[in-house]
């Protein structure tokens, strides 16, 4: 969201990459599909290039660029401008579209239909659109939900979970997973995995959840509960959060209450290797694990690889194993 990078530009071509990716994020605004995919391509092939490509000609001679894209990246070398970038970027509304579409639970049709009906700020849609309650959320926390979390405050929140949760049943085991666990320096969310020792299914552990969600609402440090399309028979719990003053990890006068959003994930101990790949991603990996999987006639899931005579959930670095992958620390899965 919000144009975010695996990795910054950098090498001989930074100049003209930075300039394509920020059209890659107006053509997803637009919905231009094939061209995401044909501006992606041309960045790939120019972050491999040890030297400067500075004309059209050049440019047509690599591999996944063609002709007009070429002639953009002459544009941009010669002129230092992409003009059909400024053009897109002048055209009225797209503010409010961008605008709209970084909305939490927003995706780019809905804030297109926004755009079409007329609205053009946050404060029109509080007054005249129709909103679910996660996109009232999305729109009342703005700011907070855009803003990433440092990595200390993720550590902050988790260790407070854990305290709660340690005071309802000393055996339960929290994990952090997501963007954390691969070792980010800022994440999008906590994703929290809740697993217990001895346990095979996952309504076991449903009773400790809706305690531990109880407890941490009536403190409130969860500040609210968000609906959620993507989970299966409530073993998910997605909301967000803020973290007390006490537990700020830096000069208290720096403490500001801003809302996080927060997923807990209940797992029995039988499927913690399964979920444990999945919540830490990142997401390409996931696939390229998954389609790995297909093609030796085995299934991955969060809940564990199978196949014929094969059905390992519990044990994270089996199932690297069985799939014949090398082990990679979860630091090295951004892809
Ligand atoms: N995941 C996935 N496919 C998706 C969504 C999620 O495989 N479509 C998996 C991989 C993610 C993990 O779930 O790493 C957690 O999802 P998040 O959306 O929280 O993503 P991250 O934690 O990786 O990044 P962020 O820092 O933005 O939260
Ligand atoms: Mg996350
Ligand atoms: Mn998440």
């Amino acid at each position: 969201r919000g144009g975010t990078r695996d990795r910054k530009p950098s090498g001989p071509n930074a100049g003209t990459i930075k300039l394509l990716e920020e059209m890659v994020d107006e053509h997803i605004l637009s919905d231009e599909t094939w061209r995401v995919h044909s501006y992606r391509k041309a960045v790939a092939t120019l972050r491999r290039q040890p030297k400067e490509i500075k004309t059209a000609k050049e440019a047509a001679a690599l591999p996944n660029i063609g002709k007009s894209l070429a002639g953009h990246i002459e544009e941009i070398v010669s002129t230092g401008h992409f003009r059909k970038l400024d053009e897109i970027r002048r055209e009225p509304s797209r503010e409010a579209l961008k605008i709209f579409s970084n909305i939490y639970g927003v995706g780019t049709p809905t804030a297109r239909r926004w755009v079409e009906l007329g609205y053009r700020t946050l404060d029109d849609l509080r007054t005249k659109a129709k909103l679910s309650v996660n996109q009232q959320v999305g729109v009342d926390r703005y700011d907070d939900l855009l803003t990433r979390i440092p990595r200390a405050e993720v550590k902050a929140l988790g260790d407070h979970v854990k305290d709660v949760a340690a005071a309802i049943d000393s055996s339960v085991e929290l994990i952090i997973g997501g963007s954390y666990r691969r070792g980010a320096d800022t994440s999008g969310d906590i994703d929290l995995l809740i697993t217990k020792d001895g346990t095979s299914e996952t309504q076991e552990l449903v009773p400790f959840l809706d305690k531990l969600v109880e407890i941490l609402t009536k403190e409130e440090f969860l500040t609210t509960a968000l609906a959620s399309h993507r989970s299966d028979g409530g073993n998910k719990w997605h909301g967000c959060c803020v973290l007390p003053k006490a537990a700020f990890p830096g000069p208290k006068k720096d403490y500001r209450p801003i809302w996080r959003r927060i997923d807990f994930l209940i797992v029995p101990q039988t499927q913690i290797g399964a979920a444990l790949i999945y919540f830490t991603g990142n997401d390409l990996f996931n696939r390229s694990m998954r389609l790995l999987a297909r093609k030796k006639k085995m299934k991955l899931s969060h809940r564990g690889l199978y196949g014929p005579g094969v059905d390992e959930g519990k044990d994270e670095r089996k199932i690297f194993e069985i799939l014949g992958v090398q082990w990679r620390e979860p630091h090295e899965r951004w892809c």
